[in-house]
């Protein structure tokens, strides 16, 4: 019975793949500790094929991954049993538009054994359902149009923050010092409180900030707050990794090693290490606002 919807999402897909992509049911990249508790924050953006509206969301709960609480929403009716959770709109006004997005959570302790978790989602809408409970074939990059969600929990002292887009500003020879960007987001939260390469002699969190028409810049001492689940962007004008004491000029069509430490709101730490590639990503801001930190005014 599923063979017709499949084929569907699958042409919807052919058409307009980038939006596909994005409009699957997911837990926030990143990962999470073994052994954590761990609020599985699932992400519906969109309604099944065809249809105007979310109307009820059931989550399959894999070994590894033991129910704590489930959150409940307003005018949804929440059922629980160990291995499952499931939210139901309790009538059309309830329902979930196409067009908005939501988060369904639910809190568990995860296992003590690294590796992937998959939760198998059944989105019902007002017309169809999409069963989101595909698992990745062993040896095959295929991708899959219904994928189940993944978690990767993470060994100690690996951090579980997602990097995107993680670049630094090429050098001429002479210059001493430059900018790294990336975008960082957290799915339990941390505090980015330092980092290291062996391209530079002193790594530092800085941020930029406009004193009268002075642009400064200064050393985050305390790191910086990464809040759960928000994305936050290290770029060009603003906050960066600053690399000092350079070893050699950092070169086009090189990548720099960049190890990042964290800290979680207990003060267990881990870190994770990143490959710098050399010049802005496509469609990342080139803002002016040069890091020639070597002339800038530090504090
Ligand atoms: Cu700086």
């Amino acid at each position: 019975m599923n063979t017709p919807f499949t084929l569907r999402t699958l042409a919807a897909c052919a058409a307009l793949c980038s939006t596909a992509a994005m409009a699957h049911v997911t837990l926030p990249p990143g990962g999470a500790a073994a052994g954590s508790d761990y609020d599985a924050a699932f992400r519906v953006g969109h309604a099944c094929a065809d249809a105007k509206s979310t109307t009820g969301i059931r989550v399959q709960l894999p070994e590894g991954f033991t129910l704590l609480q489930a959150q409940p929403r307003a005018g949804w009716k929440l059922a629980s049993t160990p291995r499952e959770v499931s939210w139901q709109a309790e009538g059309p006004q309830a329902a979930l538009p196409g067009s908005e997005r939501a988060e369904f959570v639910v809190r568990g302790k995860l296992t003590d054994k690294p590796g992937a978790l998959y939760f198998k989602v059944l989105q019902s809408c007002d017309v169809g359902s999409a069963d989101w409970a595909q698992l990745p074939v062993a040896g095959s990059s295929e991708k899959q149009a219904l994928p189940a969600a993944r978690l990767d929990v993470l060994a100690p002292g690996v951090a579980a923050v997602d990097v995107r887009d993680a670049w630094v500003r090429q050098t001429v020879p002479g210059q001493s010092g430059t900018g790294a960007f990336m975008k960082l987001t957290a799915p339990a939260g941390a505090r980015l409180v330092g980092a290291s390469t062996p391209a530079a002699g002193i790594a530092e969190v800085h941020e930029m900030k406009m004193e009268g028409d002075i642009m400064r810049m200064r050393e985050l001492k305390d790191g910086l707050a990464l809040p759960p689940r928000q994305t936050v962007e290290l770029k060009p004008g603003g906050l960066h990794v600053m690399l000092m004491e350079l070893k050699q000029p950092i070169a086009k069509g090189s990548t720099i090693p960049l190890t990042l430490r964290f800290e979680d709101a207990r003060g267990a730490k881990s870190a994770l290490q990143v490959d710098l590639a050399v010049g802005a990503p496509a469609g990342a801001a080139a803002a002016a606002a040069p890091e020639s930190h070597g002339h800038m005014h530090h504090n």
